[in-house]
């Protein structure tokens, strides 16, 4: 329930889910008010602190200047903390954390692979990325096997741990194949049935509703 002491967020990013499709999740299943800019670019570009996007603005609620920060990875642990889903437990949190920074690797792996030019950059490229994503779907299918295959990948709810993953192979079946022709059918063999149970777990998620039909049903696209 938002109250009047909850604050609101503008989410500042491009029209594309990439590095801000975690926050979209985040704020809709914190059921806080948030809207969303899409600021001219280049010109907006110096006028951000980091001169990158995303970026947040927490807006504030008794008159003191506004509470605005970078980086993808810091927004979405400072949400995940602020509305419950990282466990206070420094612990459990990291095991959640870690997803997202295994993640972070996936991703290098998929730009290094694009940008490689020569037949043979391109060979070792490939065999990294396979490596690298095979590890992470492998150690990710295991971590939901380990939690009883409800759908988490931690406890019995929606956790931080869920949304990135989640928010990570939408981007690579959705999101990217306007960037990266054929990640999509490259993605989609390899992903196992414990991730796509995680999927539609997250897309039934009643709070998640708004979010998850803008950017398309990811259920619908992959299936065992
Ligand atoms: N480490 C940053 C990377 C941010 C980033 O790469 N942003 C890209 C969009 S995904 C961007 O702003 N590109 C435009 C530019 O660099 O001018 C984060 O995780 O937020």
């Amino acid at each position: 329930m938002v109250t009047t002491s909850t604050p609101s967020y503008i989410l500042r990013y491009f029209n594309l889910l990439g590095l801000a499709e975690s926050i979209r999740l985040l704020l809709t299943a914190a059921n806080v008010e948030w809207t969303e800019e899409h600021p001219e670019w280049p010109q907006e570009k110096p006028n951000q602190p980091f001169g990158r996007l995303p970026v947040l603005i927490e807006k504030s609620t008794d008159g003191s200047p506004d509470f605005v920060i970078c980086e993808s990875g810091n927004i979405e642990r400072y949400l995940a903390r602020t509305y419950g889903f990282l466990p206070a437990d420094l612990k459990k949190a990291a095991l959640q954390e870690q997803v997202r920074d295994q993640m972070a690797d996936v991703l290098a792996a998929f730009v290094v692979s694009g940008r490689a030019i020569s037949d043979e950059d391109k060979k070792a490229a490939q065999k990294s990325l396979d490596e690298i994503f095979d590890k992470f779907i492998a150690v990710q299918s295991k971590n939901i096997q380990n939690n009883g295959n409800t759908g988490h990948l931690f406890g019995d709810s929606l956790s931080y741990a869920d949304i990135v993953l989640y928010a990570f192979i939408k981007n690579m079946v959705i999101g990217f194949e306007k960037f990266k022709p054929g990640v999509s059918d490259y993605v989609k063999p390899k992903v196992t049935p414990e991730i796509i149970k995680l999927i539609s777990t997250v897309e039934a998620d009643p709070k998640l509703a708004k979010v998850v039909l803008k950017s398309g049903n990811l259920s619908e696209v992959i299936t065992v």
